[in-house]
């Protein structure tokens, strides 16, 4: 029988705004030595000091905890951030969002999608067709939680990803929140770029092509960043794909496949 697993989450703010987030699923005996490591993670945060830190740590039923495969990634090596916003807009067009959602979402990002232009704590939720936004509250927005790599396979992607010099904090746990996104029913595509001000890439993750990266959607030194999910639902469905996304446990066990570079731009 598995062990039972454990939920524990960090949410670190300052100045009443989000600063810092992270989560893990784990079995009991290593809650003390995770709780320690988030601790040290918000307080090294690079956008500044945190003025609070929450732990929140829930018990899962062993059978409510689902088990996946990662999305398969690959890299489109823009070299500026407007090679990267023009190839990230095709990717969500390619994914299904109509065009003008697709840019009116990169637009959001780029001012800040909570109100006044700040960074939310959640994503944006947004229809892929009439591009409304549907978060019940568009500063908070929909946080996607309860995800966790198994040991085994996050020592796995460790080493594949080693090798494409990408094993860093960002892009594992993007790979696993954008895996989880991609499992909610009527998700059509996510876009996301970082809010640490040393981080520019970015991704647009889609259930037909996987997690596609891209190494500049943002300049350095930009706090900007944050999360949009396009999606396909009608009203009657927005509480249970929030309820997917914010409180299904999801353990990834499996690796998706770590594709080739996609061509550059001036190569294609
Ligand atoms: C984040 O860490 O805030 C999001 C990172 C997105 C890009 C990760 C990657 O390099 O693939």
């Amino acid at each position: 029988m598995n062990s039972p697993l454990y939920s524990i989450r960090m949410h670190a703010t300052r100045q009443g705004q989000h600063l810092s987030g992270a989560e893990h699923l784990t079995p009991a005996e290593q809650l003390d030595a995770l709780a320690a490591k988030l601790v040290r993670r918000a307080l090294e945060h690079p956008r500044g000091t945190p003025e609070s830190i929450q732990l929140t740590v829930d018990l899962l039923e062993a059978e409510a905890v689902q088990r996946a495969t990662l999305p398969a990634l690959a890299t489109l090596p823009v070299t500026t951030v407007a090679q990267g916003r023009q190839a990230a807009l095709s990717a969500l067009v390619e994914a299904g969002v109509s065009p003008a959602v697709a840019q009116a979402g990169i637009d959001l990002l780029i001012s800040g999608a909570a109100p006044g232009g700040g960074v939310m704590r959640g994503a944006v939720l947004m229809q892929a067709v009439s591009g409304e936004r549907l978060e019940a509250d568009p500063a908070r927005g929909v946080r996607v939680s309860r995800m966790d790599l198994d040991p085994s396979a996050a020592t796995t992607l460790r080493q594949q990803l080693a090798v494409r010099g990408l094993d860093n904090a960002h892009v594992r746990e993007a790979l696993v929140l954008a895996g989880k996104v991609l499992l909610a029913p009527g998700m059509v595509a996510e876009l996301c770029w970082s809010d640490d001000p040393d981080y520019s890439a970015g991704y647009v993750a889609s259930p037909t092509f996987g997690y596609r990266r891209f190494p500049h959607l943002k300049p350095l030194g930009e706090e900007r960043g944050g999360r949009i999910f396009f999606w396909r639902g009608v009203a009657s469905e927005i509480a249970a794909v929030v309820a997917f996304l914010e409180r299904t446990p999801v353990l990834f066990d499996a690796l998706g496949e770590l594709l080739p570079d996609l061509p550059s731009p001036q190569e294609a």
